[in-house]
């Protein structure tokens, strides 16, 4: 990344992080072991994808990032509860997230699964908030709620769990299903939410929901080439457990090199889009590029 997209980047993380700490600076969350459970994953080393990508189409957009401020709130916390469900016994089962020891190693499998279900609860809280301010937030939290539900993110997780060590049973199809549900969709609102917010031309929202599509297929098939190549240090979680535990990833499908080449095509794909939009996408095609590079 360049350097003033890094700078960039850099502004709207820390964005995020005040917006958070608003937050929990309101709120007096009992009994202490919730509030800290929450914190902790909440709180601790993720990347901040989604929020940065809603606040940049913001921006993007000509708009601020406090319009769209609170919404990167709920979609950040419905993210971290699925991070902290998934790293539970009953799913991926790993012990690591972002280096550290996952939520339900430091507090016990029932208060990671209440830290989840709080978290979601807010997000819906913070969405229902916001459809206050009229017609067009509430379009956006619809959005948000249903790309992360039944038919968004758990559907992906629960097709995801269920062909786990079918694998011969299941293809491209299915693969695709996953990928699209479970980590495409999450990207897709964080940067539709802007367009929905500010009622733009319906062109412009479906183009930014291709960009997101493709970028989330971008995001996915980099994961599954980390799990086989990344570094646990600079990932923070294990590797080698898509193979380990015979998950339907597009490595498993299409082998590592094929991978490489299909993560290229869906980088050019996203920086075709961003060109396409009559607005100034540079920070949004280096972050695009900085996707496909990453080893974190
Ligand atoms: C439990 C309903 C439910 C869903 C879980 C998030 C998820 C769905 C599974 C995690 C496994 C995985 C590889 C998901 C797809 C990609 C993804 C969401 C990776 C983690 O996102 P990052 O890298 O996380 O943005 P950070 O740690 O930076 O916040």
């Amino acid at each position: 990344m360049d350097t003033f997209s890094k700078q960039t980047m850099e502004t709207y993380v820390a964005s995020f992080e005040q917006v958070l700490a608003d937050y929990f600076e309101t709120l007096r969350i009992r009994p202490e072991i919730l509030s800290k459970s929450m914190r902790y994953s909440l709180e601790n080393g993720g990347k901040r994808l989604r929020p940065v990508l809603m606040f940049a189409t913001a921006q993007m957009l000509g708009g601020k990032i406090v319009d769209v401020a609170r919404l990167a709130l709920a979609l950040e916390m419905i993210h971290t509860y699925s991070l902290i469900h998934d790293d539970l016994p009953a799913m991926d089962n790993d012990d690591y997230r972002r280096g550290k020891l996952s939520n339900h190693k430091v507090f016990g499998e029932g208060q990671a699964i209440l830290a989840g279900d709080a978290l979601l609860n807010e997000a819906y809280s913070i969405c229902l908030a916001e459809c206050r301010k009229g017609r067009t937030y509430l379009a956006a939290a619809e959005q948000i709620c249903r790309n992360a539900g039944a038919f968004g993110m758990v559907a992906g997780q629960a097709a995801d769990l269920f062909y786990q060590g079918m694998t011969e049973q299941a293809g491209k199809t299915e693969a695709e299903f996953i990928v699209l549900n479970k980590t495409a969709k999450m990207i897709v609102s964080a940067v539709t939410v802007p367009v929905i917010v500010y009622d733009t031309d319906e062109n412009i929202v479906a183009l930014l929901a291709e960009f997101g599509k493709n970028l989330g297929f971008l995001f996915q098939i980099t994961d599954d080439m980390l799990d086989v190549n990344g570094d646990f240090n600079k990932l923070g979680k294990t590797i080698g457990k898509d193979a380990a535990e015979d998950k339907l990833s597009f490595v498993r499908l299409h082998g590592i090199d094929s991978c490489a080449q299909m993560a290229d095509r869906y980088r050019d794909l996203c920086l075709q889009i961003l060109n396409e939009l009559p607005f100034e996408s540079t920070f949004l095609a280096a972050l695009t590029v900085s996707v496909r590079n990453r080893e974190a």
